[in-house]
């Protein structure tokens, strides 16, 4: 039951009476039990009944405790209902408004509670079974703002400690949880805390401020609960300037000075004002508490941006500070604490203008706690030395708003935008020769080509979209750029006027593994941001076309570069015994070198075509040895571990004299076309090589030309007029660049003189080319650059010393052949036998010469 002011008529009371078990029927008859609260209203002595008010929910407890109290401070009592059972004994508070102020309910003859706007209240805990709402109590005005202030028992919360819940009254009815109390944290002994509270207005310290007793009944303990003195804040930040809705506001902000910049800033003011209610005189913990502040800008829009504005004083998007509070005259209540700020704007972060920016402010005292009470010894702490900060709202936000203000039918600017690079053109493209170049310039110029003044452009941004892994673009103004995450954005000058331009120029550099991306154009996406739509402004897109340049050096070299042969000196061997007997050593190198940086032949291929035999039939099996290879070409690199390889199995048969040749593993060197990719630009013709095994032309022997009457001056020997017998030796190159260095081929040959004397002895010279191709196989574009091109002769020269002689008849020649052939024979017989006898025991039998 409560007894309480709902009626306005000072003469009436009214009395509340809570039924919660009460029986009641629905319009079936059936029975249901909701619970009620009936109002009646005490007239000198006569109680009068004038309403009831059901509960919601069935076996809920409704009106098992009601409670009438003035929680908005208006005068009249609100009616406060608890529910203790609901939803499995968790529990639920109504509070019903009072409005019989706003009726017109003289006679009283309804309840005047808004049953329909009721405030619910329910634990902060879902399945406690705590049983909120069994205890009400009216705790008296707690915080000295003059309104009471309400009390909510949970007795079984926490499994069975229970707690007690603050609420504050409110004058514009916002009722919310102020504190919690839990009994486990006053003392681990109590259990059932909350059960019952009594309050009324009692101060039990003398401190001022209302306290209250708490009982605990399932341990049996009474609990008194004391009030901290508090301190109330009044907190406001405020931008000074506040004519933001004025003309160009934005763009005519004062400036800031900062790091030698100029740019535009605002002034921010913070102000904490700070009240001791009700107290007359300066509190004892005045001058040793501080009230903490934190100021964080823009926080909404950070990501994925870094924020648009800054603290002048950190550089920050946040800044903290606070003091200490005190009484500036000993019989001061109020104080204050004030600072100011300046938020930068720079101009490349800002430059979203349409969205406010948001300000928030948490504050909080620097307050130690009270400390913790043995029971049995230790006297009270005095709780004046522990204030606390009044309420929950410890926080403010504010935030600014910007606009450029313009004026119907101004702000009409017309935008033009032009962009070039620094690299020549191919019709619509730009072509960036690599290797060559490995930076260039990018130059945007916006212009606002509108004639009148008022036609302004402001907040104007270029974006810029590129692929970073292809390229990376600087501004030579980084003040006015910001980079994303797809390019950067760069600020236009703000406001850009009628008649005026403004230039951007960014740096265009190559990351250094740009060789995986040549295959691809590069492109650059331009497009504007503007204050002010654009509609009639394209966005531009650079496209950049990627060719390859490369230098190759191919060097051939052949030392020494040319040898005599007489007569005389090899007449009669008509076999091989050694490869002294062969003929004079010589070798071939070739080597191959990338000149230019940044570039790379990714793969190549080297043709060599070894001419190792004459012959008058290109399907015989016994044609003349020309040049007698030593060992398979040595390969060497001189940077680099790069992976070169090269066919030479063909020549393994050539290498080995005694061993049969293969004719069918030469391949005809028409193909050679045919690896040769399309996008390659090779400046050097490739001659077209016949078949060798159709339109081979063999030069005559001697003895088949009859008669030689004259000294000829040159003979020459070469693959591809088919005076030779040629295999080609294929070599895989690994990517040619000035990191992978020089690559080296070796060649150790001899020439076979024997050939020579018997075939070209009225030639003075006997020239003998050695055809080398180098073969780009890439597939994306490429310049090449290859000094006297990439196919070259390796030149052997023979000089003859005999001078010309009538032929000898084909019988002497045959018979001295025969002759010398049987003497071999013989001797050779008379070795093995010498031999078999161990005649050349301890002698070296290789070195031995024939004389
Ligand atoms: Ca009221
Ligand atoms: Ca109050
Ligand atoms: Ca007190």
């Amino acid at each position: 039951m409560a007894v309480g002011k709902i009626f306005r008529n000072p003469n009436v009371k009214s009395i509340v009476l809570g039924s919660p078990g009460i029986s009641q029927y629905d319009s079936t008859r059936t029975q249901i039990k909701f619970g009620q609260v009936v109002i009646g209203k005490l007239i000198e002595n006569s109680l009068e009944y004038v309403g009831v008010i059901f509960g919601e929910v069935f076996g809920s407890g409704y009106g098992y405790s009601v409670l009438a109290m003035d929680l908005n401070n208006d005068g009249m009592d609100e009616l406060v209902v608890g529910a203790p059972f609901t939803n499995n004994n968790n529990g639920q508070v109504f509070v019903y408004w009072n409005i019989e102020m706003s009726q017109s309910n003289i006679e009283h003859k309804t309840i005047p509670l808004d049953v329909e706007k009721r405030l619910l209240l329910t634990s902060m805990k879902k399945l406690s079974n705590g049983q909120y709402g069994i205890s009400l109590e009216n705790i008296g005005d707690i915080n000295k703002d003059f309104i009471q202030d309400l009390a909510v028992g949970a007795p079984f919360e926490n499994d069975g400690t229970g707690a007690v819940y603050i609420y504050l009254g409110d004058r514009h009815q916002i009722i919310k949880l102020s504190q919690k109390i839990e009994g486990q944290m006053i003392s681990p002994d109590l259990r059932g805390y909350g059960f019952s509270i009594f309050g009324k207005n009692e101060d039990l310290d003398s401190n001022t401020y209302p306290d209250f007793i708490v009982g605990s009944v399932l341990s049996g303990h009474v609990v008194g609960m004391r009030t901290r003195p508090i301190i109330r804040v009044y907190a406001e930040n405020m931008v000074a300037e506040t004519d933001m809705q004025l003309p160009y506001s934005f763009d005519s902000l004062k400036k800031c000075n900062s790091n030698g910049q100029e740019m535009p800033c605002i002034k921010l003011s913070v102000s904490i004002y700070y009240y001791y209610p009700d107290l007359t005189t300066c509190p004892s913990y005045a001058s040793s508490k501080t009230i903490d502040y934190e100021i964080e800008l823009d926080m909404p829009f950070i990501k994925p941006f870094a924020g648009r504005c800054l603290y002048f004083e950190n550089k920050l998007n946040t800044v903290t500070g606070g003091g200490s509070i005190n009484c500036k005259t000993p019989n001061s209540k109020s104080n204050s604490i004030i600072n100011t700020f300046n938020i930068l704007f720079p101009v490349n972060l800002f430059f979203n203008i349409s969205l406010p920016i948001e300000i928030t402010m948490k504050w909080s005292l620097n307050v130690s706690e009270v400390p913790k009470r043995n029971f049995l010894s230790d006297d009270l702490a005095d709780l004046s030395n522990y204030p606390v900060l009044e309420r929950v709202k410890n926080n403010l936000t504010n935030t600014i708003h910007f606009g450029v203000g313009c004026s119907p039918g101004s702000c009409q600017p017309i935008l033009t935008m032009q962009a070039v690079l620094s690299l020549p053109t191919e019709g619509e493209q730009y072509i960036l020769h690599m290797g060559n170049v490995s930076k260039f310039k990018l130059e945007i110029q916006m212009k606002n080509i509108a004639t009148t003044d008022d036609n302004k452009a402001f907040r104007t941004y270029i974006i810029l979209t590129y692929d970073a892994k292809k390229i990376n673009l600087f501004s030579n103004n980084p003040d006015r750029k910001t980079s994303t995450s797809s390019g950067l954005i760069y600020a236009v000058n703000s406001p850009l006027n009628a008649r005026q331009s403004d230039n951007a120029t960014f740096e265009c550099l190559l990351p250094n593994d740009f060789i995986e991306n040549v295959k691809e154009s590069i492109y650059i996406n331009i497009s504007i941001e503007a204050m002010s739509p654009q509609r009639h402004l394209r966005p531009i897109v650079l496209k950049i076309k990627v060719k390859m340049v490369a230098n190759i050096d191919l060097k051939l070299l052949v030392t020494p570069d040319n040898y005599q042969y007489r007569e005389d000196s090899l007449l009669g061997f008509s076999s091989i015994t050694g490869e002294e007997k062969i003929g004079p050593k010589m070798k071939f190198s070739i080597a191959l070198e990338n000149n230019v940086q940044n570039s790379v032949i990714l793969s190549s291929k080297l043709l060599i075509y070894f001419p190792w035999e004459i012959s008058g039939n290109p399907t015989e099996t016994d044609g003349q040895y020309l040049l007698y290879l030593l060992r398979i070409p040595k390969f060497s690199i001189t940077t680099g571990n790069k992976k070169i390889a090269c066919n030479v199995d063909i020549l393994n048969n050539i290498t080995n004299v005694i061993k049969t040749r293969i004719y069918q593993d030469i391949i005809p060197i028409s193909k050679l076309e045919d690896v040769q990719l399309k996008k390659v630009t090779v400046p050097t013709n490739v001659p077209k090589l016949p078949n060798i095994s159709d339109e081979i032309k063999f030069l005559p022997k001697d003895s088949d030309s009859g008669s030689i009457s004259e000294w000829e001056n040159i003979v020459l020997i070469d693959c591809f007029e088919g005076s030779a017998r040629c295999v080609p030796v294929v070599c895989d190159l690994g990517p040619l660049s000035r990191q992978s260095g020089e690559i080296t081929l070796q060649f150790d040959i001899r020439i076979w003189i024997h050939t020579l004397i018997e075939n070209f002895l009225k030639y003075k010279f006997v020239y003998i080319d050695i055809p080398v191709f180098w073969v780009p196989l890439v597939d994306y574009d490429v310049v090449l650059q290859v000094p006297g091109g990439n196919y070259k002769k390796v030149r052997v020269v023979a000089a003859n010393l005999q001078k010309p002689k009538p032929p000898a008849s084909l019988d002497v020649i045959y018979a001295i052949i025969i002759a010398v052939s049987a003497g071999v024979i013989l001797l050779a017989t008379i070795v093995i036998i010498l031999y078999k006898c161990n005649f050349f025991r301890r002698q070296n039998v290789g070195k031995r010469r024939w004389k």
